[in-house]
């Protein structure tokens, strides 16, 4: 048999209306914007992945728009003509030629192993070694900016028993207005739900101390990145000082992050994202080091649609622990989907796809009406 050769590397933007205005420290969303790659090997098999971000340049290095560029200029020509079944070995090429890009890097490497599993008849997470769970956790973030709207929208989604824990995103408002706004809702919601912040790293460490001491006496049961990633210090006093949780997001990208966290204390649990590690082998390896240091971990979401959400639970559901389980909520902010048929949600977990590869199929005419066409 003829070895193998990829084909060819295709990237689309895509751009999806959310179904309410997402309010976050550092970006007010009412839209997600993916990029979605399409791969094809000698042998036909077509792979797909899923680059994205949040807020543009917001969130992180990469925008949508430089993560297509990138692929398209310098990733996808580095892996043309080599052995797409090889997926370290591609993935220490892109490794070798690009330096961070990892939001890139992760969709190339999720659309390598959807075609692999394709290939072989088999998931990805048993790619990756086996599933370990079949359904996770999923909280859901109440983010509209009123507080009485959060109540409500959250009330509704206990009553359908599709979420029982709630992320508040914080840091847009003043200190003393998001400590009001959170203690509300955790008050409205008692012991029916779990209530956890995202500062996304707005707060400086005084304001953080001030408003983690009032959270604690609320309820809340996590706090994430409260203050700037760069403040390990920071961080590692206010894990210290406070009994209830602090988890880095943006603080962790790399299993050298995850490393350093742990040997400053400055974290107690690490949110995980395919896109902020290069893939979904990335994320195995910074969870590694999260277990061996004994934090928790938390399966993040960069609000990826469908494709990029199902491969995230492909990969937390291959890891050995996931103790705070996940936010993979990313096609339900989404107005509408470009898969066939987009992952359910019931009983307050998200049901993986069992089907070979990742399990879906794109949607040809939702691709072409929501595709960037400039
Ligand atoms: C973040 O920083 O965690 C995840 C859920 C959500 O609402 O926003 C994201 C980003
Ligand atoms: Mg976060």
């Amino acid at each position: 048999m003829a070895a193998i050769t990829l084909d060819s590397v295709e990237t689309l933007l895509v751009d999806l209306p959310t179904i309410r205005a997402h309010q976050l420290a550092m970006a007010v969303m009412q839209r997600q914007t993916m990029v979605i790659v399409r791969v094809r090997g000698s042998d036909g098999i077509e792979g797909i992945g899923e680059a994205t971000t949040i807020g543009g340049l917001a969130y992180g290095e990469e925008s949508p728009e430089g993560m297509k560029l990138a692929i398209d200029t310098y990733l996808a020509p580095a892996l043309i003509g080599e052995d797409p079944t090889n997926i370290n070995a591609a993935m220490r090429r892109l490794d070798k030629i690009a330096r961070g890009n990892r939001c890139a890097k992760s969709a190339l490497e999720t659309a390598l192993l959807d075609a692999q599993g394709k290939r072989l008849g088999v998931p990805v997470s048993t790619l990756l070694g086996g599933a370990v769970r079949s359904s996770l956790p999923v909280l859901w973030t109440l983010a509209s900016g009123d507080t009485a709207r959060d109540i409500d929208e959250a009330q509704a989604l206990l009553e359908a028993r599709r979420h029982n824990t709630f992320k508040l995103k914080v840091g847009r408002r003043a200190v003393a207005d998001d400590v009001r706004h959170v203690a509300e809702i955790k008050r409205a919601l008692g012991d029916r739900a779990r209530v956890t912040v995202d500062v996304n790293q707005a707060w400086n460490e005084a304001d953080a101390a001030v408003a983690i001491a009032k959270l604690e006496d609320a309820g809340v049961d996590l706090i994430e990145q409260p203050i700037a990633r760069d403040n390990r210090a920071g961080m590692a006093r206010l894990a210290a000082r406070f009994v209830v949780p602090i988890m880095a997001d943006e603080a962790v990208c790399t299993p050298e992050d995850a490393l350093e966290l742990a040997r400053l204390g400055a974290a107690d649990v690490l949110a995980l994202k395919i896109a902020k590690s290069g893939g979904l082998t990335g994320v195995a390896r910074v969870a590694a080091v999260g277990d061996a240091a004994g934090m928790a971990l938390y399966g993040g979401t960069m609000l990826e649609g469908s494709v990029g959400s199902i491969a995230s639970a492909h990969a937390f559901c291959a890891l050995p622990t996931m103790a705070w389980g996940t936010e993979l909520f990313g096609p339900l902010l989404l107005k509408d989907d470009i898969v066939t048929t987009p992952p359910t949600f019931t009983d307050f977990v998200m049901h993986v796809p069992p089907g070979p590869g990742l399990g879906i199929v794109l949607d040809e005419e939702k691709l072409a009406f929501y595709r960037r066409k400039d």
